[in-house]
């Protein structure tokens, strides 16, 4: 493990700004601190756990219980949903989500920037046990300064066309999700998936006061979460993308998940996702490279 640490370092260190660390058995961090933010992300899922610009509270959502494992996909930050999201279309024992949140990803450039950003590009090295084609690879690009930027990229080098599907599922640290509002969705129909499945269409604000899990059907419009209690927005732009994924447990489906930290740990947190999933999947041509692009900022709201 050292070897690897040390080489991560030597190859990929940036002196005053990113420094890779392990953390008990073999499991390896980057901690990112630059002239605008700090972050940290882990090595498996090219995961980012936290983001936190300078004078502002942290802007993603971590369980107080979550658990750095081999293997296991972390409750918080943005997880990674590749090469498809919610259940495999056809085999049920491919893990929800896909398999690249819960794998290593290989580090493949770092770099500070002329605007004192910090970035950082992983990619899945060798493709998940037949689950999808070696020729279908997958990088990401993080950006972390003043803004968040992330880009996932799938390149298809194979010589048949792939379904792509995917999501950056972010946790945002709210408030009281009580006190919270999704702009920018008014009008879209969605998929409920709260009990039986239900084709809706959105009247205003996203507001919350009950479980919430729906896939937005859009124009890849910017939206903003709005956080009374933290007096903040959080901005949120897209490239091609037209679905986003808003979630919240409420009560029961928290207690049932049990990973929360408390019963009560819905109200911290809340997800919004930009993906490509449900009717906006990817249908990838021979040759054919797709960017999911997201842009996160935070600006105070009085
Ligand atoms: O994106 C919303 C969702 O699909 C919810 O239905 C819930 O299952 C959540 O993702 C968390 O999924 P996970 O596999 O991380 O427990």
């Amino acid at each position: 493990m050292n070897s690897q640490l040390s080489q991560l370092n030597q190859m990929f260190a940036l002196d005053d700004t990113l420094i890779f660390r392990a953390i008990g058995d073999g499991y390896i961090v980057a901690d990112i601190q630059n002239t605008h933010c700090r972050a940290s992300l882990a090595l498996q899922g090219a995961h980012l756990m936290s983001w936190q610009p300078n004078g502002e509270e942290p802007v993603l959502w971590m369980s107080p219980v979550a658990k750095l494992q081999h293997g296991k996909s972390i409750r918080g930050g943005i997880p990674v949903c590749w090469p498809w999201f919610g259940a495999h279309a056809t085999n049920p024992d491919f893990p929800a989500h896909g398999f690249a949140r819960t794998v290593m990803w290989g580090v493949k450039a770092s770099s500070n920037l002329a605007d004192g950003s910090t970035a950082i590009t992983l990619g899945i090295d060798g493709i998940n046990q037949g689950q999808w084609s070696d020729q279908v690879p997958v990088e990401i690009t993080i950006t972390m300064g003043k803004t968040l930027e992330l880009e996932l990229v799938t390149t298809n080098s194979s010589k048949q066309a792939v379904v792509l599907g995917q999501a950056l599922h972010s946790y945002f640290q709210v408030s009281d999700v009580r006190e919270v509002s999704v702009h920018g969705l008014d009008g879209c129909d969605y998929l409920d998936t709260v009990g039986e499945h239900q084709h809706r269409t959105q009247h205003g604000d996203v507001t919350f006061d009950r479980e919430v899990d729906r896939i937005y059907l859009d124009q890849g419009q910017e939206l903003q979460i709005v956080d009374p209690g933290m007096q903040r927005l959080i901005s949120i732009e897209r490239k091609n993308s037209h679905s986003t994924i808003v979630w919240n447990p409420w009560i029961d489906k928290c207690k049932r998940m049990g990973d929360f930290g408390s019963d009560a740990g819905y109200l911290d947190m809340l997800c919004v996702e930009t993906a490509n999933a449900y009717r906006d999947v990817v249908q990838l041509q021979p040759e054919e490279v797709h960017r999911l692009w997201v842009k996160y900022s935070v600006e105070r709201s009085l």
